[in-house]
């Protein structure tokens, strides 16, 4: 049985756009996962952590058959490919991949918990994702709506590219 998943992106050191491209091509380069919607890129003042470059931020809605935690360690070899060094929390990073959903699942599990725990609270994960699928439900709540609400909004901009 295939589950569609919600997995955020985010890069803010090297090549972003590149790393944001390849990733995503890698994530689904799996038998067991198969790509359904892109969002489109967006620019992200960073939120926590120590002073930073801005990110760039996106997410992808897939379907895939793999467990929950074989897709978390699918999503960490696609970090480790893009030299994810994990040294400071919510330090700069060349990618990050996040599982944000499940299917309907719900996990407390404090290494793979479902829904992310921040989610409903990141414009940077909520609003690609209402831009991508305006009818798009978070625990029970319109996700575009979330997105209005979150602090870090006025951070975020669409990315055209640079230049
Ligand atoms: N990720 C974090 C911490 N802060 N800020 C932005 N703008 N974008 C991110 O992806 C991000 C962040 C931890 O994963
Ligand atoms: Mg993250
Ligand atoms: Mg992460």
């Amino acid at each position: 049985m295939m589950t569609r998943v919600i997995l955020a992106l985010g890069s803010n050191l090297g090549e972003r756009e590149d790393t944001l491209a390849s990733a995503v091509e890698q994530l689904v380069d799996h038998e067991q996962v198969r790509l359904l919607k892109v969002s489109p890129i967006v620019q992200t003042a960073p939120v926590g952590g120590p002073e930073q470059p801005d990110y760039l931020n996106m997410v992808i809605e897939v379907e895939t058959d793999l467990e929950p935690y074989a897709l978390l360690e699918h999503c960490q070899v696609v970090e480790e490919a893009h030299q994810r060094r994990r040294s400071v929390r919510w330090g700069p990073r060349t990618l990050d991949v996040d599982v944000i959903t499940y299917g309907d699942v719900v996990s407390k599990d404090p290494e793979l918990t479902i829904p992310h725990p921040r989610a409903a609270q990141r414009a940077f994960v909520l609003q690609p994702w209402a831009w991508m699928d305006s009818a798009a439900v978070l625990s029970g709540r319109p996700v575009a709506e979330l997105a209005a609400e979150a602090d870090d909004l006025p951070g975020l901009k669409l990315y055209e590219g640079d230049v």
